[in-house]
């Protein structure tokens, strides 16, 4: 008998993590961004490569775009594309951190030309998300200051919010709008939207289709994130996660590398709120492979989160109430911990191939040859990576 339930083993089944297309491309630090062989040379690479992740995990059913990055002539085709592959374009991310006219700002610039030319840039990625039948647009934005004095805090979230008004309305359907937070970086003395109650402040005043992305990279050492995300559930605006894991600022790695411990404790409480295949919760991964292989990063990383998953539903719920109603302290963290240690690897090993999956998603990503396919096929040509 599996340690899975068919409780869990239905919970399993619903989840989907949407992969950034940005991971399959070339990736860096500011001292070098390395290159590795087979890289797609374009969108429509990116996309076969996300695909594989789906094929062999049936856990990746959707795409991320990045918006000039992935910028094609007929986002129709791209689309259709990647439905031939069984998979989804889902969220698309808005880019102003790369142009000169950003360098005070996009949403929050004084200037009333280069504020405009950022909200073009949004109402065009709306125009993106119509063809492509995506529902949310993401908006990370480096903006705030180096140095104290250098600008107006205040007048920034006021015409930040004007914008984001301006970007809402525009907005059709079920389509939503998600407001990522980071704490620093590129900007170091403050940013306009740096943490969670600043991007909820932000989109509480547009309506119920703007949201918070969390982004777990994005918080100061030490941060209770998984209270963040209680919080936010509580509220009913998170409305999606950007998975990746760090050791010390932004580092992008594998969701789950660094800190397993805390992916199971954000999880545990994504489960408690409500939010584990809930349509109004995105799971997304925001990550780079600068030196590992970049397919099997991707495979890595859901697999990550679905051991995480599965070990925070085995949590013994009835135990789990009854000691922290009876302030049974080691009780509760014992039954929690019991949880966390449980090794479920050989039952979801065995699930998966109940279902027609690989037992063992990496060796057959290895076995597959299609890794020795795109590196025969994609030699020459402009390899995409972050920032092309
Ligand atoms: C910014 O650090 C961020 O997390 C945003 O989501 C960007 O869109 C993404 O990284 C780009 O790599
Ligand atoms: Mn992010
Ligand atoms: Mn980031």
């Amino acid at each position: 008998m599996s340690i899975l339930s068919a409780d869990i083993q239905s919970q399993l089944a619903g989840q989907g993590i949407e992969l950034p297309s940005w991971a399959f491309g070339n990736s860096g630090t500011r001292f070098r961004v390395w290159t590795t062989e087979g890289t797609p040379r374009d969108p429509f690479e990116k996309i076969a490569d996300a695909a594989e992740v789906n094929r062999v995990t049936g856990l990746a059913p959707s795409v991320a775009l990045h918006i000039p990055w992935d910028k094609v002539d007929d986002f129709g085709a791209l689309r259709r594309h990647a439905e031939d592959l069984g998979v989804a374009l889902g969220t698309i991310n808005s880019n102003t951190f790369q142009d000169e006219d950003y360098k005070f700002g996009a949403l929050t610039h004084e200037d009333d030309r280069i504020r405009r030319k950022a909200v073009d840039h949004h109402l065009e990625c709306i125009d993106v998300m119509d063809a492509t039948g995506s529902r949310d647009l993401k908006i990370w934005l480096a903006e705030g200051s180096n140095y104290p004095g250098q600008t107006d805090m205040r007048a920034r979230q006021d015409r930040l919010n004007d914008s984001l008004r301006t970007i809402y309305e525009r907005l059709t359907g079920d389509q939503r709008l998600v407001l990522e937070y980071k704490f620093f970086e590129p900007s170091f003395y403050h940013t306009d939207v740096p943490d969670w109650g600043t991007s909820y402040a932000q989109v509480a005043t547009l309506g119920d289709r703007a949201m918070v992305c969390l982004d777990t990279g994005h918080h100061a050492p030490g941060t209770n994130i998984e209270f963040i995300v209680m919080q936010l559930l509580r509220l009913g605006k998170l409305g999606s996660f950007d998975f990746n894991s760090r050791f010390y600022a932004d580092d992008d790695l594998i969701v789950g590398a660094a800190d397993p411990f805390q992916l199971f404790r954000i999880l545990v409480e994504v489960i408690r709120g409500g939010g584990l295949n809930n349509p109004d919760v995105a799971f997304m991964l925001d990550q780079c492979h600068n030196i590992e292989a970049k397919i099997p990063g991707q495979i890595r990383s859901v697999l990550n989160v679905q051991e995480m998953t599965a070990r925070a539903l085995l949590i013994d719920q009835p135990a789990l109430q009854a000691a922290q109603s009876a302030n049974d302290v080691l009780g509760a963290q014992a039954v929690f911990m019991d949880a966390f240690y449980t090794d479920v690897r050989p039952a979801l090993a065995e699930w998966r191939a109940s279902r027609g999956l690989p037992d063992d998603p990496m060796a057959a990503y290895a076995a597959s040859g299609y890794q020795q396919k795109i590196e025969a096929e994609r030699v020459g040509g402009t390899q995409a990576g972050w920032g092309a």
